[in-house]
């Protein structure tokens, strides 16, 4: 059994196997979410960032933590939102599916979530969260290791989306 949490607050402060950074293409930081991480994870994050060559978007890339409390830092990319036509949906759900993949493959059990696309990207934060938990629902299916997902709501508007789709369904 799997459970979901949802966690209203800063990503960088939970205590879990993983927490997913949402990156760029350079994964070489930026600010959001992306700059918080790093900030707490000091330089040693950026790098190993360097050592990575960059990742596309709607897949994922891990490095080790560092400062953070967390072990791991999943870097996934996810899509720039530019009207919805350009595979955007589709590249978000990878970017989830992609995270569980490396999370099963280093044997991680509990993994933390931000609102991927949502901020500086512009992805519509309802159909976003849709689809978030639409694909962690999917894989979850065949669990692997993991046993805890949190997704880190840092602003009221997706704590209030998260907390209607988990709670009336
Ligand atoms: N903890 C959890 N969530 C956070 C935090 C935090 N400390 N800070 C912001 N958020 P964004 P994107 C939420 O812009 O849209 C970076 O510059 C925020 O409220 O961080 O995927 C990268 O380098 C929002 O809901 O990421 C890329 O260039 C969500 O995190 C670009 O931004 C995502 O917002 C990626 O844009």
């Amino acid at each position: 059994m799997v459970a979901i949490e949802l966690f209203r607050g800063d990503i960088t402060q939970l205590k879990v196997d993983a927490i997913v950074n949402a990156a760029n293409n350079s994964l070489l930081g930026g600010g959001g979410v992306d700059g918080a991480i790093h900030k707490a994870a000091g330089p040693g994050l950026l790098l190993e960032c360097k050592t990575l060559g960059g990742c596309p978007t709607g897949d994922a890339k891990l490095t080790s933590g560092y400062n953070l409390l967390a072990k791991w830092v999943i870097h996934t990319v996810g899509p720039v939102w530019n009207g919805g036509l350009n595979n955007e949906p589709s590249l978000l759900r990878s970017c989830y599916a992609s995270c569980l993949r490396i999370a099963d493959e280093f044997k991680i059990k509990s993994i933390a979530f931000p609102n991927i696309s949502t901020g500086v990207y512009g992805f519509p934060k309802q159909l976003a969260a849709e689809i978030a938990l639409d694909e962690i629902h999917a894989c979850l299916k065949n669990p692997g290791q993991i046993r805890k997902v949190i997704f880190a709501l840092f602003d009221n508007e997706n704590f209030s989306i998260y907390n209607k789709l988990i709670n009336c369904g």
